[in-house]
């Protein structure tokens, strides 16, 4: 924990306890983060604390959370979510089994640095006036997230398997977890209180299916929804197609997601409609990875979208098809092109196009507020800095050689 992040915490703390400033119910929602300098010392991974095992809405100090499973982090698949680690599993005869543990957790949305921006030739940088504004901000927050990570890990396997999720829920409130798109028994639905009922605070889940379709879905919670997806409860499923056609060399996913922050405060604000801060897999631009490809790379590129509006994404210097939905692939002659796809809230879009153009070009929501964020000292969206923008880097070739269209290469094939 930085020592900034401390006092902050601290900050926190001190107003929870005495009932004042920031503990309005509902939003600061319980959120005690134990401090380095506890009795009982500081908590497991630095990342993993907060209010134990406890239905208590009162902030217990020295509560600690249990560190990642020990399959966390094994890449087994080959979807690159940005930021984000992959989600081990275990075989059990035919099952992957999968530990998913929902935590509050501390999280840094950006640290404000300059992205490595090495990847762009000097003599394209600002200057002057412009460059003074080039840092951003930096904000971190308190949220609730799955195995030490917000949003959660991507659960990754193949059309025919049965998957066997292990869920522990250590928030400090009832919670499931809900299967988005996925096509399960009205039981492994995790719509509580409907289907099942909630996981109580240190209670256990066994959601246990069989996977049918192929796409790219996701996974929320599904009891008091409004505020848990708020905090971040949320991640990526994706499933592999049986057909091995048409594979794509690079699979980047990126969730969308958006919040409130009031100035100083660490707690998003999860009633309000009034939003803020955007982000890509949890974190705000200059923080989000470049994605890096070789020029001839099939790139495809999932979307999700778990927050409350549309996020129109655009990528320039290309044209790509829409290939699938949450309702998985879209038959080939069905797909739509285009430079932007409209990505509503709940739905997922894959895209996918030949990396045929090198250079480094922008990936970026094009409501254009959505790629400044509030607070972010910048001139109103002109430096490449703040909420939903990356770059997308198309490594050539041949470095020396001359840019050609794909319509001169074909026409220069033809008799
Ligand atoms: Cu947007």
């Amino acid at each position: 924990m930085t020592n900034r992040m401390t006092r902050v915490m601290s900050a926190v703390l001190v107003l929870g306890l005495s009932g004042g400033g920031l503990t309005t119910p509902g939003y600061s929602h319980d959120l005690g983060i134990p401090h380095d300098d506890d009795p009982k010392g500081p908590s497991v991974e630095g990342k993993m604390t907060g209010l134990g095992q406890s239905s208590s809405p009162r902030i217990e100090r020295g509560k600690s959370y249990s560190p990642p499973p020990p399959s966390m982090g094994q890449q087994r698949g080959v979807v690159h979510t940005l930021n984000v680690p992959a989600l081990g599993y275990e075989l059990d005869g035919d099952v992957k089994v999968f530990t998913l543990i929902a935590q509050p957790m501390e999280h840094e949305f950006t640290d404000g640095q300059p992205m490595d921006e090495s990847i762009i030739p000097l003599m394209n940088r600002a200057f002057g006036h412009m460059a003074s504004h080039m840092k951003s901000t930096s904000q971190s927050g308190v949220v609730w997230g799955y195995n030490g990570s917000m949003p959660g890990p991507t659960i990754e396997a193949n059309e025919g398997d049965t998957i066997r999720v292990m869920f522990k829920n250590e928030l400090p409130e009832p919670t499931s977890v809900h299967w988005h798109g996925l096509e399960v028994p009205n039981g492994q639905d995790g719509a509580a209180g409907v289907t099942e009922a909630p996981t109580p605070p240190g209670g256990t889940h066994v959601y246990e299916f069989t996977l049918y379709q192929s796409g790219t879905f996701m996974y929320h919670t599904g009891y008091n929804v409004m505020k848990q997806d708020a905090l971040g409860l949320g991640g990526f499923v994706v499933v592999h197609p049986k057909s091995s056609l048409n594979k794509p060399d690079k699979e980047i996913a990126i969730l969308m997601q958006e919040w409130t922050f009031a100035p100083g405060n660490p707690n998003p604000n999860i009633v309000s409609m009034d939003f803020n801060w955007f982000t890509f897999n949890g974190k705000a631009a200059p923080s989000i990875e470049v994605i890096t490809v070789q020029q001839g790379d099939r790139v495809r590129l999932r979307f999700g979208n778990l927050s409350m509006q549309s996020h129109p994404i655009h990528i320039h210097g290309y044209t790509w098809n829409v290939v699938g939905t949450e309702g998985g692939p879209i038959p080939e002659n069905a797909q739509w092109p285009g430079a932007t796809v409209n990505v509503p809230p709940g739905t997922t879009r894959d895209v996918e196009f030949v990396a045929w153009n090198p250079g480094v070009w922008r990936l970026h929501c094009h409501r254009l507020h959505h790629v400044m964020n509030a607070m972010a000292d910048m001139p109103m969206g002109v430096a490449p800095h703040g909420g939903m923008f990356t770059l997308v880097r198309v490594i050539p070739k041949d470095p020396d050689g001359v840019w050609q269209h794909p319509a001169q290469v074909s026409r220069k094939g033809q008799p």
